[in-house]
């Protein structure tokens, strides 16, 4: 029987960077989830007989979530959902399941990198039918539908066995549990030689692959131990946990620092990785070598010929505003397009399905191509071990290789967090009133050549998103870029990115924060971080 509930608007739901992410207190308010997934029905035209996907990383709420979601699909009058068995759905494995089967949409359940648990944070996301995140006129209409959303709709009946792979009823809807991870593993087995990776791992190349206690788990453990044939025991922390246990899954230098010591050790493996909460992110730290995700983007997209899915070469490389030039320089010499997109994968859909871009990547540990709408973390491991596999080099030689092929771009982001949001806003107003007196004005980073509030216009369908960061850059190529974040969950946090380049004559060995220092002090004076924020140093460097 289908249910019509009454509900009254929730004034919070305006998705952010990736979907709605908010306390777990806060979905577990009565109605608040229902409220929000049929602002998402409501919002689109079409659905009824059709496909939706549904899963999650796992995390606390997670199954509860996925029940709803099913009796308000059935209710609503979806023909089918395809559910991940036990809930789990990779981001990136989300979309490919998206795409495989002709869905109509998704809903992905994570807070991403955000640590889970009953006083912690969860999501949902709601994704296109090519796989990718639903576009801005999508969350712009979701946003203004939960402001007036008065009722939802709700099949009364059983919880589904989620937990056994096959098809039931519920009401006029099929449910199917499906095998989460073995389609996307012969995806990533189409697009890599996972002979010739086989081959390196069986002539003893050694490597650690951190899951975080999230979603990567049984999708590392088949792929990298089960088809590569790497030992037990690589893969770290290998089973999802509702709270990740109580551990950050962020694949940073912060939250990743038992991988990060172990490959700065003697007796390091050649490899090293980690992945976040939903799968989509990575880290990659060679033995005694951390890759930026910057840096990281540039060697995939300059060597992703050597993996047979990318042999023909790449149409385009896309990268986020706050991403580093490094790829720009790669495309340069490839005589491919370069985008410069706003920080969030959404925006790379569009470039992906007109097949103007292959590779896109972010600062934020994102890096992902055409196979599917999301950004990839088990991709880009495999495409990083598919060039070591072919080029026999170490991780240190192929980034040395590289700068002095390309020169070096000097990457950090410095990030505030947990600041009350009105110093937030303040910081940034202040900064948006300078940005027309700062060009031609020295300060410790050197000469500002221009200063601007960062658009975008997408070269498939003209729309415009404004206000997308305030960029300073100097005379000498160097940059600052100041953003807050769309993702956290409490307060505001303020995201600093600074970037030098150094061609590929200059000093290539420099510490990072030496080489940074001068723009690190640019960017207290021009914005004055610690007046605004209390905070004299950032909380997390990555
Ligand atoms: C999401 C988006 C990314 C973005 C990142 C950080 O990643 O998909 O495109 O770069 O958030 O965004 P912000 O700087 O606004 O916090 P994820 O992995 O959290 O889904």
């Amino acid at each position: 029987m289908i249910q019509t509930v009454a509900t009254q608007p929730f004034t919070d739901q305006k998705p952010g960077t990736s979907g709605l992410r908010k306390k777990v207190r806060v979905f577990q308010q009565p109605h608040y989830a229902e409220n929000f997934v049929q602002s998402v029905f409501d919002s689109l035209d079409g659905y009824e007989g059709q496909t939706l996907v549904v899963g999650g990383d796992g995390r606390y709420l997670n199954r509860e979530v996925i029940q709803t979601v099913l009796k308000m699909a059935a209710a609503n009058g979806f023909g089918r959902v395809l559910v991940g068995k036990g809930g789990i759905l990779s981001t990136p494995a989300a979309s490919h399941l998206i795409r495989s089967s002709g869905a109509f949409g998704g809903l992905i359940l994570s807070a991403s990198h955000n640590p889970g648990g009953p006083d912690e944070d969860f999501g949902i996301k709601y994704n296109i039918g090519n796989g990718g995140p639903a576009p801005e006129k999508v969350t712009d209409a979701i946003a203004a539908r939960s402001l007036a959303i008065d009722s939802y709709k709700l099949f009364d009946g059983p919880d589904v066995d989620i937990d056994a792979i096959g098809s039931s009823l519920l009401g006029g809807m099929t449910v199917e549990v499906v095998d989460p991870v073995a389609g996307y593993a012969d995806l990533m087995a189409s697009l890599f030689d996972f002979g010739a990776i086989r081959a390196m791992i069986a002539g003893g190349f050694t490597l650690a692959f951190d899951s975080m206690s999230a979603v990567t788990g049984p999708y590392a453990v088949e792929i990298f131990e089960g088809r590569l044939g790497a030992p037990a025991g690589t893969v770290m922390n290998g089973t999802p946990l509702p709270d990740f246990g109580h551990h950050h899954p962020d694949p940073n230098l912060v939250h990743a620092k038992i991988l990060y010591d172990r490959m700065m050790a003697a007796d390091a493996p050649d490899f090293g990785a980690a992945s976040d909460g939903d799968g989509d992110r990575n880290l990659i730290i060679g033995r005694h070598c951390y890759v930026t995700p910057s840096d990281s983007l540039a060697v995939l997209a300059a060597n992703a010929h050597l993996a047979p899915g990318y042999a023909a070469g790449l149409k385009g490389i896309a990268r986020s505003m706050p991403t580093s030039g490094a790829a720009d320089r790669v495309a340069e010499k490839l005589g491919l397009p370069l985008y410069e997109t706003p920080t969030g994968w959404k925006f790379f859909g569009n470039l992906l399905d007109a097949g103007m871009a292959t590779i896109c990547g972010e600062e934020s540990a994102g890096t992902g191509s055409d196979h599917v709408r999301e950004k990839d973390g088990i991709w880009a491991v495999l495409l990083w071990l598919n060039i070591l596999a072919v080029r026999q080099q170490s991780v240190a030689t192929i980034m040395a290789d590289h700068w002095t092929t390309y020169g070096r771009n000097y990457y950090a982001r410095h990030d505030y967090e947990a600041i009350a949001k009105d110093k937030a806003d303040a910081l940034m107003a202040a900064l948006r009133d300078k940005l027309d007196s700062l060009p031609g004005t020295t300060n410790s980073g050197g000469v500002v050549k221009s200063a601007d509030d960062f658009a975008y216009t997408d070269p498939t369908d003209q729309s415009v998103s404004k206000n997308q960061g305030v960029r300073i850059l100097f005379t000498d190529g160097s940059r600052v870029v100041f953003r807050l974040s769309g993702t956290g969950t409490e307060g505001a946090t303020l995201r600093v990115y600074i970037e030098r380049y150094v061609g590929p004559d200059g000093e290539l060995g420099l510490e990072t924060e030496v080489a940074l220092a001068p723009l690190i002090a640019a960017a207290q004076e021009v914005a004055d971080i610690a007046g605004y924020t209390g905070m004299d140093q950032p909380s997390v460097i990555t």
